[in-house]
């Protein structure tokens, strides 16, 4: 009878801690939804491009580039001919509803499990003509870690030869819970 007392005092013991151990863990969630906010110097125009390229793949070493012809394996939101499209890492392109525009001001809400559910976003935007010339471009990708970043931003200072719709001013990304 003792016996049978102490292994149950031992299993409550070990149950206990063992749940206490778990408890300590930080649960990092990562979000349900991100609200991306471009700001150009001038209008948004259907006369340009807009593109994000979003890296899912959890390393925060490797991103999109400044040229959308190298992307390959990102998701990318895409701004033409006044529609929204998501594209995902194989190549599909289905129209988006969650963007809108107003004068200088381009959002996109994105539900992350359309992204599938990933933990670390590396962002890239591009802006470019109708023919796929480039026109402005973040000079690096910048990475949100969706677990512990509620909003990241960056400005972009570089100096765009085209006109005023294609120039970046700022990149914005809020990360809803
Ligand atoms: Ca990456």
């Amino acid at each position: 009878m003792e016996r049978i007392k102490v292994v149950l005092i031992l299993g409550l013991l070990v149950f206990f801690v063992s749940g206490c151990a778990r408890g300590e863990q930080p649960t990092w969630g990562t979000g349900s939804e991100i609200v991306i906010t471009l700001t150009m110097r001038g209008n948004v125009d259907s006369g340009v491009e807009y593109l994000v390229a979003l890296d899912t793949d959890g390393n925060v070493l490797t991103g999109p580039k400044k040229d959308p012809a190298e992307w390959s394996g990102f998701y990318v939101l895409r701004w033409a001919g006044n529609n929204f499209y998501l594209r995902n890492p194989n190549g599909e392109e289905r129209f988006f509803s969650g963007g809108s525009v107003s004068g200088s001001i381009m959002k996109m809400d994105v539900d992350l499990s359309d992204l599938g559910k990933p933990s670390t976003l590396d962002v890239m935007v591009v802006t470019t003509d109708k023919g796929g010339n480039i026109l402005d471009s973040l000079g690096n990708y910048f990475t949100v870690r969706l677990g512990s970043q509620s909003y990241v931003s960056r400005e972009d200072a570089s100096a765009d030869t085209g006109n005023a719709s294609s120039d970046i001013l700022r990149v914005e990304i809020e990360v809803r819970r």
